[in-house]
């Protein structure tokens, strides 16, 4: 448990606040560099006209980084998040929590900063060093309770950059991907898979163009990517399963068995591996839609959430999700808007049952519809987060409870910089089930008061970044109520 020593010279600083400027507020943060009185920016104007009592909390930084990778880890308990492109950082918020992040992991200056996460799992992956910082991009890789990387792997230094799609971890924590980057007549990639324990599996293999994003079934066995061409990658080896034509390089999904893969693109394209490799399945497409954006597949393969946006004027949405067995569509959500700023479509995540989709996008000039759109597996809208710049990046925590978005202060087409981190519950989930295991039971108590015990930080039931009597407290009442 991190306790936090008020110094004397913190308490001289919190009383120096009081003789801040009227109207100019200013704030205490702590954070590996030392202690500083920031000036806090004005508010955020957070709404949420829609569900106005969901929305957990909004964390604006001070430090003019923009959120532009999100990750949930450990099914629900932390958000984590890579402050990209000033003020470099990973961040770390306890859910449900209040918005106030542990100390942050500072990233070297000049640095990108991005991570992802285990769904399922206690263990985080992030990249820093590369941009212009001079160092190589590096892997690492860490736990919830560390303070510090367990391994770290550096990349060839004329790699000098990753996509923020381009780190992805299974669900059970035991597989990270990472494709690097560097330009050189166009873009030249190198792919790699690790191990948990820091060791690379199977050779590096390289890409003459850009990877479009990586995804992982549940135990990391197989890898969904394009470049050029669609590709499902064995991991162990670093060979292709599968090839399918180009889809345009959009984002691309597996299901948790590694059975049911999608192509995103201007269409979507669905095939099956029934055990005797991959055969087409379904498509769908929209005359002037990119669907390669905000797609997302249930880890049980059944629900596929897509969000469309024309993309003659990037004004308008549309949010299908079908019924994969039965090749159903469920439902239909549309959004048009005004203005002259493009409401670019930029990711969207399902949770593990499908029942709730969410996606993110730059927003529209009149702010015809919230940033972050929620829905459920009908396509009606069940929350919404209006942020007041544009999403970057969004989460759906692996039971459905919450929805994490990193968005830029202001909108992606106009100068500026920092940044916001909401949180909402979407409620449902299963707060007691502990284990993930989608039951409650003795095991689940064990566990906790394990946790518990150890000071582990997934004991902090209350997402207050404390862990102590309430928590055992709000735990043994959250298992007394049970779940739906
Ligand atoms: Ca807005
Ligand atoms: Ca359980
Ligand atoms: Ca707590």
């Amino acid at each position: 448990m991190k306790m936090f020593v008020l110094s004397a010279t913190t308490a001289l600083l919190l009383g120096a606040h009081a003789f801040a400027a009227p109207g100019q507020a200013q704030r205490i943060e702590v954070d590996a560099l030392g202690v500083h009185v920031v000036d806090a920016p004005a508010a955020p104007v957070i709404s949420d006209s829609v569900f106005p009592q969901d929305l957990l909390w909004m964390y604006r930084n001070s430090f003019f980084a923009i959120p532009s990778t999100v990750a949930f880890s450990s099914i629900d308990r932390f958000g984590w998040v890579g402050q990209d492109l000033n003020g470099m950082r990973l961040q770390r918020f306890a859910l449900p929590g209040d918005g106030t992040p542990t100390d942050p992991i500072i990233s070297p200056a000049g640095s990108l900063t991005i991570t992802a996460a285990a769904a399922g799992a206690d263990l985080i992956a992030y990249c820093d060093g590369g941009y212009s910082s001079g160092l190589p991009v590096t892997l690492k890789v860490l736990g919830s309770a560390d303070t510090e990387p367990r391994w770290t792997f550096a990349f060839p230094p004329e790699y000098t950059s990753v996509g923020y799609y381009n780190l992805a971890v299974s669900r059970d924590g035991s597989t990270i991907a990472c494709g690097v980057v560097y330009y050189n007549n166009g873009f030249f990639q190198r792919l790699y898979f690790f191990n948990a324990d820091g060791t690379q599996r199977g050779p590096s293999r390289d890409f003459t163009s850009q990877l479009s994003g990586l995804d992982l079934d549940d135990t990391g066995s197989r890898c969904i990517t394009s470049s050029n061409i669609g590709h499902v990658i064995d991991t162990a080896t670093n060979t292709d399963i599968f090839t399918a034509p180009s889809n345009a390089n959009g984002h691309h999904r597996i299901s948790g068995d590694g059975r049911t893969i999608v192509f995103g693109g201007f269409g979507l394209t669905v095939y099956k591996d029934s055990g005797s490799g991959f055969q087409f399945y379904m498509n769908n497409s929209l005359a002037n839609h990119w669907s390669g954006a905000a797609m997302a597949l249930s880890r049980d393969g059944n629900t596929l959430g897509a969000c469309l946006y024309d993309y003659t004027n990037y004004l308008n949405t549309r949010t299908r999700i079908w019924d994969l067995p039965s090749q159903t569509m469920l439902g239909e959500y549309t959004t048009t808007g005004g203005g002259s700023v493009q409401d670019a479509v930029r990711e969207g995540q399902i949770s593990d049952d499908g029942s709730v989709f969410a996606w993110g996008s730059w927003g529209t000039g009149d702010n015809a519809h919230p940033e972050v759109m929620i829905f459920n597996r009908s396509a009606q809208l069940i929350g919404s987060i209006d942020t007041p710049g544009s999403v970057f990046a969004v989460d759906v925590s692996a039971n459905g409870r919450f929805v994490l978005a990193g968005s830029k202060a202001v909108h992606a087409n106009e100068f500026g910089n920092g940044g916001d981190v909401t949180a909402f519950d979407v409620g449902g989930g299963c707060p007691a089930d502990f284990n993930g295991d989608n039951q409650i039971d003795f095991f689940d108590y064990l566990d906790f008061a394990q946790a518990f015990n150890d000071e582990d930080p997934t004991a902090d039931f209350n997402g207050d970044n404390q862990i102590d009597f309430f928590d055992y407290l709000d735990f043994a009442q959250a298992f007394d109520e049970g779940c739906d």
